[in-house]
């Protein structure tokens, strides 16, 4: 039996009363409520209010509220941008109670929790305070005389933002920090699956100084609660990240006012290693590149191409480094690597690719014999192109190893694939990385490395991965709208 990790009181303590709805600074009940599920032991975390159609309707209302009396709208860049640094600072100083409540709710370690998910949020709402006051417009020299023509980059409204499970806290600061940047007021819709630290997030905003109505949180179903922020006549904006399935459909609900919408859907990247790589280092980086949040990452290079010379030597080294991985609850002391997949529905979901036969399991390939939705690290070889295994998105613990023959076979192979977010190289060769980086089909090329991201360094996908790009400065002008005003 591990240790566990001693819940803070503070953390005891929300986890024990149903959490409600934060709208317009409120604290608000709802009729219907979310049963949250720990994934480490398959049992009833916690219990949120859950809002449907009715409780969307109030908090887009507040956050309209919020933008027409202009608290945020229009208050000074540079106090925007302080109340998004003290944010910052207080998501850095309660980054053990975000680190908990995501441990318990999405079952990653805690300390990934709390130094990765946590901390690079609080860079993220950093970065893009010191954005707030820098969101400048131009003045044209236009050919007709006596004109002043100028541009001024104005926020957009509400905007709706609904983020998935893997990274809970994280996603939803990728989206809340430039679009509060930019003066725009928030209904986020955060997943059923874990909405804890979201929640949370919301008091702390509040007492970092943002006006009442600016920031809204609502835990609910997609089908439900989702559905209806996407289709919200008085909702400007939809960011969202997520499946691709469910991209198409908030693309279909937004139709209704046009609203904007930027979309961050799901992966197959491919990672290829070339016969000239520096071996070490690209077994162990694709090891991680795949199993790395469990595989729960929309890039993870879950299909990783080996040259034919070093394939078996590869496999083999990557199955070594399977069992030496130890998987469990985010909480136990001492720590894990890997958690639990996020659900039951997922574990399915993960299990059902296994259970199809494909190519042959080098290691792992079956759910492990404890309670808890946990699969330990899974790699598959003998796989063909046009198997499930190697173009469906999985999202848990598998990776697919693949044996390829020379260049631009494999550049083939790498594109052919309705996904384009990430993608990978190992090689020394610096032109032959320079024909890759240019020609692959990606939002992000990785080379050798994987899985950097940045505040300050764009990050979106093309292709059936979606469109937009969040983070760096691109991910203001998805908050933001151009005005040009003509004086004469
Ligand atoms: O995703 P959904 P799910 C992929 C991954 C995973 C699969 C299913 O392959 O196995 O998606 O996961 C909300 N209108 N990714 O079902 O449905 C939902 O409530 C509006 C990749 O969890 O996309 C949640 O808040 N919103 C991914 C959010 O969408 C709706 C991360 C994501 O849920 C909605 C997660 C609707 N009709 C899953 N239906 C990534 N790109 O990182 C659902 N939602």
């Amino acid at each position: 039996m591990m240790n566990q990790i001693p819940l803070t009181p503070y953390v005891a303590e929300f986890i024990a009363k149903e959490q409600p709805l934060r709208i317009g600074g409120k604290l608000l009940e709802s009729a219907a409520s979310l049963e949250i599920i720990n994934p480490s032991t398959g049992g009833k975390l916690a219990q949120v209010a859950r809002a449907g159609k009715v409780e969307i309707d109030l908090a887009v209302a507040a956050a309209k509220d919020a933008f027409e009396n202009g608290a945020w709208t229009r208050m000074l860049p540079n106090e925007r941008s302080r109340i998004l640094w003290r944010l910052a600072d207080l998501i850095e100083a309660r980054a053990d109670i975000f680190g908990q409540l995501d441990a318990l709710d999405n079952g990653k370690p805690f300390h990934v929790a709390r130094d990765v998910d946590a901390h690079w949020s609080a860079r993220h709402f950093r970065y893009f305070a010191g954005w707030a006051d820098k969101i400048e417009g131009a003045t044209i020299p236009v050919g007709t005389p006596d004109r002043l023509t100028y541009t001024k980059a104005e926020p957009l409204g509400v905007c709706g933002l609904i983020t998935p499970w893997n990274y809970p806290l994280l996603m939803a600061a990728w989206k809340l920090a430039p679009a509060l940047a930019a003066g725009n007021t928030i209904v986020l819709k955060p997943s059923e699956e874990t909405p804890l630290s979201a929640l949370y997030l919301a008091d702390l905003a509040l007492e970092a100084g943002l006006p009442p109505g600016v920031l809204n949180v609502v835990p609910g179903y997609g089908h439900d609660a989702g559905a209806a922020l996407a289709a919200h006549p008085d909702v400007a904006k939809v960011g969202f990240t997520g499946s691709t399935a469910t991209g198409r459909r908030i693309v279909e609900a937004s139709a209704g006012n046009l609203k904007k919408v930027s979309l961050e859907l799901g992966g197959k990247a491919a990672n290829i290693i070339f016969d000239d790589a520096d071996l070490d280092k690209a077994i162990a980086g694709a090891f991680w590149a795949n199993f790395g949040n469990n595989g729960q990452s929309c890039t993870a290079g879950s299909r990783l191409y080996v040259h034919k010379s070093i394939h078996d030597k590869v496999l083999d080294a990557l199955a070594k480094i399977a069992p030496t991985v130890s998987v469990g609850p985010g909480l136990d002391d001492p720590a894990h690597d890997l958690g639990p997949v996020i659900s039951k529905t997922q574990l399915g979901k993960v299990l059902g690719f296994l259970d199809g036969g494909e190519g042959t399991v080098v290691t792992g390939g079956a759910r492990m014999d404890r309670e808890g939705w946990f699969v330990p690290p899974t790699i598959i070889a003998d796989l063909t192109d046009d198997m499930r295994l190697v173009r469906e998105e999985v999202f848990g613990p598998v990776l697919a190893v693949l044996p390829f023959e020379d260049d631009s076979e494999v550049l083939g192979r790498a594109n052919a694939s309705q996904y384009g977010l990430a993608a990978g190289l190992w090689s020394r060769d610096v032109s032959r990385v320079r024909q890759f980086a240019d020609k692959l089909q990606a939002g992000t090329v990785w080379v050798n490395c994987w899985g950097d991201t940045d505040a300050a360094a764009p990050f979106g996908g093309v292709k059936q991965s979606g469109y937009g790009r969040e983070m760096g400065r691109e991910a203001i002008s998805l908050y933001t709208q151009t005005k040009c005003v003509w004086i004469n």
